[in-house]
């Protein structure tokens, strides 16, 4: 079983390479399995795997790092589950130091070809790396970029993803900035949306050409754990009941409410991440840091119940962030009834790997 950690910041990618990788393999003919890791509980990007019928699993409620022994009892599950050929790991997006803490214990604890990690990716917004290596002012704070910085410089392949975003010229200037920025990395300038692209990161992962690099990355735990804090999490499912047909307007309105509520207290956004029902209908929307147009991702939604499983990751406090959703809330109250449940949010705690091999 190769196993190929992805990892990388909120919003950079991750899932839509990883989901249309599966795609690919799977149309070989391979057996593809997939590991989804979140600080919370109750994950959109999980639920999104499943419903393209690519077999996942989750470890949730913190990192890989942190709880390493539920990464190795999740592969084992998935092994027996799916007889995966091809495992893709995605660590959550608020992750570091993933070499030291998974890839070196993966290597030293299982037994010899059950689950090897073969290649470590990270993925990076093209924008938000054109404007960091061009020292230009970023959406998040200085304790949010040490994290941001230290996932790319232990990279196996550095994924320059969202390329598509930049102009052509800035695309290639990103790149040759991130050479010189960073000898000894592979680089890759990425549309994950585009499949002849994404199958070129396959090819480069099954030729060994994204290998993770074995020398202990140099971190600050104490700083790695402030820009983490600094950042808040948000996960809550969402019951509206609405007048027959009216779901995809009523629900566009309350993420309106929301993204204007965080716009207005110039808040930067991880990631928000909607995963919309009705009926047989369901569609993940999401918003990453320099939000993109997205009204056109929602379809109709039929009938007169519309669930909504919401994943917010913004810098900011998490008490704001669950104030900022129940003013979008009330907004949506006034032409629907809305129950909310499984409502959790916090801050990330301080990292505690379970293993450091450096
Ligand atoms: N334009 C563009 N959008 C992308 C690309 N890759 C991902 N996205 C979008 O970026 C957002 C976040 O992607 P996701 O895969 O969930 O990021 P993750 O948090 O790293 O797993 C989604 O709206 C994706 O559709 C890309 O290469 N180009
Ligand atoms: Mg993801």
């Amino acid at each position: 079983m190769d196993l190929h950690i992805v990892g990388g910041f909120l919003g950079s990618g991750k899932t839509t390479a990883i989901i249309n990788a599966a795609k690919v393999l799977m149309g070989e003919g391979k057996r593809v399995g997939v590991v989804t890791n979140d600080q919370g509980k109750y994950l959109v990007d999980t639920a999104f795997f499943h419903s393209a019928a690519i077999p996942a699993v989750e470890v949730t409620g913190g990192c890989f790092c942190c709880n390493y022994d539920d990464l190795d009892v999740r592969l084992a599950q998935l092994g027996e589950a799916a007889q995966p050929e091809v495992i893709f790991a995605e660590s959550v997006g608020s992750c570091a130091d993933i070499v030291a803490t998974v890839v070196k214990p993966l290597l030293a604890l299982r037994a010899p070809d059950t689950a090897t990690p073969r290649s470590f990716s990270v993925f990076v917004d093209a924008r938000l790396l054109h404007r960091r290596l061009l020292n230009l002012p970023m959406p998040f704070s200085d304790e949010v970029i040490y994290l941001f910085d230290k996932q790319i410089e232990e990279a196996g392949m550095l994924i320059i993803n969202k390329r598509d975003l930049l102009s052509l010229a800035d695309a290639h200037k990103v790149l040759a900035l991130a050479e010189t920025a960073f000898t000894g990395i592979s680089l890759r300038l990425q549309n994950s949306l585009e499949t002849r692209e994404v199958v070129g990161w396959v090819n480069a992962l099954t030729s060994g050409g994204a290998k993770p690099p074995l020398e202990p990355l140099d971190i600050d735990y104490r700083r790695y754990g402030s820009g983490e804090a600094a950042l808040a999490w948000l996960d809550e499912t969402l019951i509206f009941r609405v007048p027959d047909g009216a779901g995809r307007g009523i629900v566009c309105r309350f993420a309106e409410a929301l993204l204007a509520g965080i716009e207005r207290r110039d808040l930067a956004i991880g990631h928000v991440k909607l995963l919309i029902s009705a009926g047989d209908v369901s569609a993940k929307v999401s918003w990453a840091t320099l939000a993109a147009d997205w009204r056109d991702l929602v379809p109709d939604l039929p009938g007169d119940r519309v669930s909504v499983l919401l994943n917010a990751r913004v810098e900011t406090d998490a008490t704001e962030l669950h104030r900022l959703v129940e003013e979008a809330l009330a907004l949506a109250a006034r032409e629907a009834d809305v129950e909310a449940d499984r409502v959790a949010y916090f801050h990330p705690s301080f990292p505690n790997p379970t293993h450091r091999m450096a």
